[in-house]
């Protein structure tokens, strides 16, 4: 029986609206998430909203609200958020629930009883952003590193925390564990912080500076420190102390985080549960930012990129697959929609999309949708077999080690591979000479694809479980687990496989310039156009129109200016070059699109459009099934 695994991601302050940063964090660990329940173990994943402290008092006032009722809102959108992107936490927690705040309170007392906590007089330097003190070497050019603004001067008597005192276990701790903390880059930043002298930690904030927060247990004035509270989440929420999922989940918890909050997580949070008397977390996983245009999201700099809307226009699996395909783990990356669309284009519209359509057209009209058996395979068959299965253990090892980009690539090269195959069986040439030959190849194609669709689930859930479904296997809504296709040709299809639209459609480049961080633009839309109503649809004035003239418009290789008859006569501008001549097109009837806006084209004003059907190089200009008045409507 495999280990269980537990996975959270970062609390998200409710001061902000959820932006890429806070799905890709996210979505990775629903990758994680998922592969381990792939691997069939049991799983637990965690997520939440971070309320309290400065900032979100700062943000409620802002927008003229109570904390509390403030806390609702933005916690609720976060909330919200989560199920459109698929994402599959078994819990969502909030600072603010009574559970939450009671284990805070326990931890505080277990740490003063073991003479950790003592009141002091303190002068720092606080940054309001990171709701926490700087030292001076922690600053550049005397400027918070992350905010970029200049830290206040704070001067009161509050609770500290000895973390002074583990800072040779912690050091150890790090040494013993080389992946207590990674990739390593972020181990050795830590390592270096803890070269220097570690201080002790300001964990209170008088009540008269700040009342939103957890009262500490042992003096009522005083509330605590925002990241005392935040880190103890991971453990209030599968049930500490004697909960049954603490038991089981924690020694074998795994936090993800971006580099930002490497501190709290890889210093005072280890420290925090030394002295506390609990286990260490077992991993902690740190990515790097996803920038856009070059530097950080930010309100002010308006560059925050929306999920919603990205998912919107592209769909979810695409946007999904793009940020773990594009950012390597622990790395920055460069957000931007070209790269997004180019990724779709490329990867999911021709080579897997393609792959899937072609195959069960295939299954379909060679044996009517029913796989076939296989025959004795030859050498081709023997090595796509082995390279399929040999993804499955590589896949493993990269995703462990949250190589999420490699594991891609590793599938999509055992995609192209089997197009490849596709092309040199060509089966279609089989179908007319060799039908053993023909079932073979059909077998192993539809094996292969069945691999690939169960490493894909972690990343495209909803497009996995289509594969699937198609391939006639989905089980009860279950998808398949790693065991089930690492049997070869055991998992067979119970339903005949189903031929399908489109997986991922094309999406038209016209028009996009890449201003990364802008709303996706109207001239990029799928193929597949969002649905119109009949209201709008009443908006268009279609309308027959007789052409009575057709001219060449100097200097344009493409357009026509037509004078039309709609009931009134115009000029309408039409690409018809090359496929009407200027001779046979007077006396033609045709539909008119007659209330588009004007507009000047080759430096003549058309006022409407003459619809065409378009296949390839082909242009088909659509005429009325018979002689109707000009003008006459089309509804
Ligand atoms: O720090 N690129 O909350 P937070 C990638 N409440 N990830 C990003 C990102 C970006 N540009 N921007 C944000 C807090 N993130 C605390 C956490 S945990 C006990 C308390 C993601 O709302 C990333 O995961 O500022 C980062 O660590 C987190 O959001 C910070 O979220």
């Amino acid at each position: 029986m495999s280990e269980p695994f537990y996975v959270t991601t970062p609390i998200y302050y409710v001061n902000a609206e959820p932006h890429i940063g806070h799905a890709y964090s996210t979505i990775v660990a629903d990758v994680l998430n998922r592969f381990y329940r792939l691997t069939g173990c049991k799983t637990f994943f965690l997520t939440g909203t971070d309320e309290h402290g400065d900032k979100i008092v700062a943000s409620a006032e802002k927008s003229g609200q109570t904390p509390k009722e403030y806390v609702d809102r933005i916690s609720h959108l976060f909330r919200m958020l989560w199920p459109k992107l698929n994402i599959s936490n078994d819990y969502f927690i909030r600072t603010t629930d009574q559970n939450h705040k009671d284990t805070v309170r326990r931890i505080l007392s277990k740490v003063n009883e073991n003479g950790d906590i003592y009141f002091s007089d303190y002068e720092g330097l606080y940054c309001v952003g990171c709701e926490r003190f700087y030292t001076q070497r922690e600053l550049v050019d005397g400027k918070c590193p992350d905010h970029q603004t200049e830290p206040e001067v704070i001067g009161e008597a509050n609770y500290f925390f000895r973390m002074s005192k583990y800072q040779d276990w912690l050091i150890d701790h790090i040494n013993r564990h080389p992946d207590f903390i990674r990739p390593e880059r972020y181990r050795n930043e830590v390592l270096s912080f803890l070269k220097e002298p570690l201080e002790d930690l300001c964990i209170s904030r008088p009540k008269s500076r700040l009342s939103w927060g957890i009262t500490l247990p042992f003096d009522e004035n005083f509330v605590t420190y925002v990241w005392f509270d935040a880190l103890i989440n991971y453990i209030s929420a599968i049930g500490f102390p004697d909960g049954e999922g603490f038991e089981k989940f924690w020694p074998f918890s795994q936090h993800i985080i971006a580099k930002d909050i490497l501190k709290p997580h890889g210093i005072y949070w280890p420290c925090m549960l030394k002295s506390a008397g609990i286990e260490i977390y077992q991993h902690l996983n740190v990515h790097g930012y996803w920038n856009v245009n070059e530097g950080k999201m930010s309100k002010s700099l308006g560059n925050v990129v929306s999920p919603l809307q990205l998912m919107d226009v592209y769909g979810l699996d695409a946007f999904r697959y793009f940020l773990l395909r594009d950012m390597v783990f622990g790395l920055d990356s460069e957000f931007s929609e070209e790269a997004l669309v180019g990724r779709i284009n490329a990867d999911l519209a021709n080579d897997l999309g393609n792959l899937v359509s072609r195959s069960l057209t295939m299954v379909h009209k060679y044996f009517k949708g029913k796989l076939p058996d296989s025959g004795a395979p030859e050498e081709a068959d023997k090595d796509l077999k082995e390279s399929a299965l040999d993804l499955i253990d590589r896949y493993e090892t990269l995703m462990k080690n949250q190589a999420f980009h490699k594991a891609l690539i590793a599938i999509w090269e055992v995609i192209s591979k089997v197009n490849k195959y596709i092309d040199t069986m060509a089966p279609w040439v089989l179908a007319k000479s060799d039908c053993d030959r023909l079932s073979t190849v059909i077998f192993h194609i539809v094996e292969t694809l069945k691999i690939v669709s169960a490493l894909l689930w972690p990343f495209m859930p909803g497009s996995a479980e289509k594969i699937q479904d198609q391939l006639g296997l989905a089980k009860k809504g279950e998808a398949l687990k790693l065991d089930d296709v690492r049997a070869w040709g055991k998992e067979r299809a119970e339903k005949p496989l189903v031929k399908a639209p489109a997986l991922f459609p094309r999406i038209e480049e016209k028009g996009l310039k890449g201003e990364a961080g802008k709303a996706p633009r109207k001239e990029t839309r799928k193929k597949e156009e969002p649905m119109i109503s009949f209201k709008e649809f009443q908006k268009m004035d279609l309308r027959i129109g007789t052409i009575r003239e057709a001219e060449a418009i100097p200097g344009s290789k493409k357009l026509l200016k037509l004078t039309v008859d709609v009931g009134d006569e115009r000029t309408v501008v039409a690409g018809l070059v090359g496929h009407y001549s200027e001779a046979e097109l007077p006396g033609k009837q045709v539909l008119v699109l007659a209330n588009l806006e004007p507009v000047k084209l080759m430096g003549v004003e058309s006022r409407g459009m003459v619809l065409a059907a378009e296949d390839g190089d082909d242009v088909r200009l659509l005429m009325p099934d018979g002689n109707m008045p000009p003008g006459s409507i089309v509804k």
